[in-house]
């Protein structure tokens, strides 16, 4: 029986990666870089999860100038990201997906804890929750980005959910929208609902609970997440 929701924020609440690739490559402008990440080069550079060791990741595998792979580099470069992503995002850029507000509503109502796992950055985090909910204070623990060792698909944000919720793995599930999401809950032993977002519908989503369209979907079991009929395959997209 579940007793939290731990939910993924990028494609999960929100379709935050077109906003997400406008900031990349507004920073990259603004710092006289001749980079511009088109959707096909975004999709197979979203496999690095992190804006920062993404962007690591483009300047080695290009053979691109090492200075732009070292860290001081790289972080005033990605704090520039983010602040043309929280702009954009605090300016009304993003709607929750389908069925998260209801979603998060029924939790509350029903006494399910609410939790955020994710490996984006915590001002990504607040400028999202802020303009969705008008604030962050819904969620009782937020791990976010660099509150942890290692980025998703490790487990790390994960397990650092679990502990501050002093929850076991089975007590909670886990809302995630990628291969990466998914496989960092599965190893903390979470049970994993998936609802593939734009960049990751074709992903391969072995292992979770149920995979469905998007959290609307939930509406047919009367949003019962312990509900066995999600495990049938007939709710895969
Ligand atoms: C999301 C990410 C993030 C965002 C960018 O993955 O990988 O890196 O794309 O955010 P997930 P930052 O949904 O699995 O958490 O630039 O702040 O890292
Ligand atoms: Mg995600």
């Amino acid at each position: 029986m579940a007793r939290a929701l731990i939910f993924d924020v990028d494609g999960t609440l929100a379709e935050t990666e077109e906003a997400h690739r406008a900031a990349f490559n507004a920073a990259f402008e603004d710092a006289g870089l001749a980079w511009h990440w088109d959707r096909a080069q975004y999709e197979a550079l979203l496999k690095v999860t992190g804006g920062k060791e993404r962007i690591r990741h483009f300047v080695r595998s290009t053979g691109g100038d090492p200075r732009h792979a070292e860290n001081a580099f790289i972080r005033a470069l990605h704090a520039e990201k983010t602040r043309h992503y929280t702009g954009i995002v605090a300016g009304g850029g993003l709607e929750l997906r389908p069925g998260v507000r209801e979603l998060i509503d029924h939790a509350r109502k029903t006494g399910l804890r609410l939790a955020i796992s994710t490996t984006t950055t915590l001002a990504n985090v607040e400028a999202l929750l802020g303009a969705a909910f008008g604030g962050m204070d819904l969620f009782e623990v937020i791990v976010a980005g660099d509150m942890v060792a290692q980025k998703k698909p490790a487990p790390d944000a994960y397990l650092e959910t679990l502990r501050r919720l002093d929850l076991a793995p089975a007590e909670c599930l886990a809302l995630e929208d990628s291969a990466n999401g998914l496989r960092a809950a599965l190893a903390a032993g979470l049970d994993t609902l998936v609802t593939p977002s734009v960049y990751t519908a074709g992903e391969d989503f072995s292992g979770a609970r149920a995979v469905l369209p998007d959290l609307g979907a939930l509406q047919a079991v009367g949003w019962d997440v312990d509900h066995p009929s999600l495990q049938s395959a007939s709710h895969r997209v």
